[in-house]
């Protein structure tokens, strides 16, 4: 068992029932031109996230942890995309619309992709999902099951929409859930903060959060050193 600093009280897991679970860490988020951008908003604030998550793919590969990476898109009939979500607001580009990086949000596209940093590794799973919960339409819930997990080390983008919202439907299906504050990332540093008190309040209503840091100090393979504690 690994035991680390973590609020609102440190948390407890061990390597097989784990998962390291990076959610959208897509150029549609992370990069110019995309489904961020054409929001309005500043892409710039979640690359942030880019360099701690590295590192800590780095380690975790290392200790054998399972890696299962998501990625928010629509096929490209846009037949599973709600009309609501596809009307939804007054972005410069629709889900579905051409852009420097390809159709905004389709699987396929270049702009769909993981970046290149954390891009996946042969086995590693790969979930595509319809909406902002990972659980939603997607066989993530049977991928865990089969691999006897049940805690997850949430990572990924964005904080107060698909890491909430796949953090959330996790609380729900029983599984415990550490987030890891410096990789996850908002382009809202007030949602990104309140997102994770949010999930450690009232006892840690939906779960834990601390830094990655203290997850690396603690894996048999740290390439940190442990803390003192
Ligand atoms: N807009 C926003 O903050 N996020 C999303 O639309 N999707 C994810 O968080 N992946």
């Amino acid at each position: 068992m690994v035991t680390v600093d973590a609020r609102p009280a440190p948390y407890t897991f061990d390597l097989p029932s784990t998962a390291l679970l990076v959610i959208d860490m897509q150029r549609d988020f992370l990069e110019p031109g995309g489904f961020g951008e054409s929001l309005g908003n500043d892409v710039g604030q979640l690359r942030r996230t880019i360099a701690p998550l590295a590192a800590l793919l780095a380690d975790a590969r290392a200790a054998g942890l399972t890696v299962i990476h998501t990625r928010e898109g629509h096929l490209p009939d846009l037949s599973d995309c709600p009309p609501a979500k596809l009307r939804r607001g007054a972005p410069s580009r629709r889900i579905g619309d051409p852009g420097p990086n390809g159709r905004i949000l389709v699987r396929g596209e270049y702009g769909h992709d993981i970046v290149d940093e954390v891009a996946p590794r042969p086995g590693e799973p790969v979930v595509d999902k319809p909406g902002k919960g990972a659980f939603h339409a997607t066989d993530l819930d049977a991928l865990l099951v089969a691999r006897g997990v049940r805690s997850l080390l949430v990572t990924g983008v964005t904080t107060e929409v698909c890491v909430h919202t796949t953090v959330r439907e996790a609380n729900d299906r029983g599984y415990e859930c550490l987030v890891l504050a410096d990789c996850v990332g908002s382009y809202f540093p007030e949602f990104h903060r309140v997102g994770l008190d949010m999930i450690a309040a009232q006892g840690g209503i939906f779960g834990w959060v601390a830094d990655s840091t203290s997850v690396r100090a603690a894996l048999p393979t740290a390439s940190l050193p442990r803390s003192s504690s």
